[in-house]
Formats: structure tokens, sequence, C-alpha cells
């Protein structure tokens, strides 16, 4: 069980992405009317999602940036929409304090920012709410942090980051026990990056806080497997099992149900498992 203030989620479990954005890379522009995001998101929440990750800006390698308005205006419906069908916990991607503030009040229950709470009144957006809050690692700008990534270290270096930003938000007053770790696969890494975060994710449990790992569709899959996006499902699903088996606690995916199927063989193991 994951227990993050007053949510609670059985783990290994699996977070279900939404995005509500015309231009994300691998389902932009399908979910972005109201109505079929509600319908996507009450499909992920009865194929076994735990939450569903709601996200209006595109932080692909390039996206355009959106304004805090039109990040409300594509976010804050849909949340307040699945909220009246169904009660699965919702987290909401931004880096955004207005989008922050206005998701919570709106019924979401955590917050998810790639940019780790390093936006301007980010962390005294979280410190008020007190609310859960996944804290991920990022290397550069979304524009420019593929051109070229480098670091000594990898795991170091985005341990230090993450214990960093989690002495920052219980400087501004956030309570430990609600932050979660992400490593950012894909934010500023070459594909050898990911995969020595993924074999090293335990080093990457900071102050034994939860990690959430995202690597679903992503390119250093498509490397691996020389498969297109839409071709990289076994290949997202066979990541989360490995992710788990290394300690993962949510998994950020687009295949909801072949990945909690895929978690729930993981985690049978992991209980017998007198290695792990
Ligand atoms: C991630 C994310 C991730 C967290 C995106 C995509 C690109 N949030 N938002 N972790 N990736 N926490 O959906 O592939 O890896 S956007």
């Amino acid at each position: 069980m994951l227990r993050l203030g007053s949510l609670n989620i059985p783990a290994p479990a699996v977070m279900g992405i939404l995005n509500v954005t015309p231009d994300s890379f691998s389902d932009g522009g399908r979910f972005d009317n109201p109505n079929i995001a509600l319908r996507q998101a009450a499909t992920m929440a009865e194929a076994g999602a735990a939450i569903i990750d709601v996200g209006g800006e595109s932080t692909r390698p390039g996206a355009a940036k959106v304004s805090v308005q039109e990040e409300l205006d594509r976010v804050i419906p849909v949340v307040e929409s699945i909220r009246t069908v169904t009660d699965v916990p919702i987290s909401v991607d931004t880096s955004k304090p207005a989008v922050m503030r206005a998701a919570v009040a709106a019924g979401a229950s955590m917050i998810n920012d790639v940019a780790a709470l390093r936006a301007e009144g980010a962390l005294e957006a979280i410190a008020d709410l007190q609310v859960p809050v996944c804290l991920m690692h990022m290397q550069g700008e979304p524009g420019t942090m593929q051109d070229a990534p480098q670091y000594d270290d990898v795991v170091e270096e985005v341990a230090s980051f993450l214990l960093g930003r989690i002495n920052a938000c219980v400087a501004a007053g956030l309570a430990e026990d609600l932050i979660v770790l992400d490593p950012g696969f894909g934010f500023g890494k070459t594909h050898i990056h990911n995969v020595e975060l993924l074999a090293n994710l335990r080093q990457l449990r900071v102050r034994d806080r939860p990690v959430l790992v995202g690597v679903s569709r992503k390119s250093t899959l498509g490397e691996i497997t020389k498969r297109t996006i839409g071709e990289r499902m076994p290949a997202s699903v066979a990541a989360a099992v490995v992710a788990v088996m290394h300690g993962a606690d949510l998994i950020r995916a687009h295949d909801v149900q072949a990945t909690a199927d895929a978690l729930k063989v993981a985690q049978a193991v992991i209980e017998k498992s007198e290695h792990i």
C-alpha cells in the first residue's frame, strides 16, 4: 500500500495517462474533447488504473508552451467531469502553480510536476495545498533537453537532484510523506542513461520515498526494439515489470489493462521472493 496523506493506493499500481493536449507525442489530439476524455478516464479506471494523470501541456521535446489560461481551460473541465462519474483519484500533470491550485479545488488528489516544483510559486502552492506531489528529474528544458544530455554519473546526479528537491519541499513546509520521486525517463537523457537509471532504480529511492516510473511508449523502447510508437505496448509492459522488480511503486502508462495485469504477475512473484 502506498500511503500519501489521505491518498491510499495499492502498490505497485498503474497511473493511467490522460493527455488533454492537441500535440502529445503518443496520443496527442485523441482525448482533447472533454467527452472523449471522460470516456477514456472511465475505461482506464475500469481497466485497473489506481490513479488517472490528466495533462494539459505536452512536454515532448520541442512542444509548444501553453498559457496558464489555455492549460486551465483544457484541464479543469476534465477534472470536474471525471469527478462526477468515478471516484478514482486524479493527478494533474502541471508545472504551473495556478493550475495546481485550481486542479485541487476541482477535485484532483495529487500533482505530478515534471519540473519538480522549480517554477516560481510552485513550492508555495504545494505547501499551501498539502497534497501528494511527484517530483520528477529533468535535465534542461523540454524544448532542448534532448540535444546533448550529459552526466558524469547519471544515477548519482539524479538521486542528488531529487534529494535537493525533497529538502526544498520540506523547507517550504510540505510534509515529506506526501512526496513521490521520479527519475524522469527521457527528460534530458540518452537511451543509455535511461537504461542505467532503470537498472539502478533502488538507488533513486531517496530518503525511502516511493518511486514512480514513466516509460510507456518512450523512444528508448523504440531504440531497443526498433518499433514505432504504436507498436511499443509489449516493450512498455516489459519495462514496467522490470521497474517494479527494481522497486517502483507507481507506473505511469497508456496501456492500463495490459500493464495492470503484468504488475499483478510481478507482485505475486515479489511476495514469494526472498531476494528482492
Ligand atoms: C512523465 C510525466 C514521466 C512523470 C510525461 C510522456 C511524456 N510525468 N509526464 N513521469 N512523462 N511523473 O507521457 O511520455 O516520465 S509526458
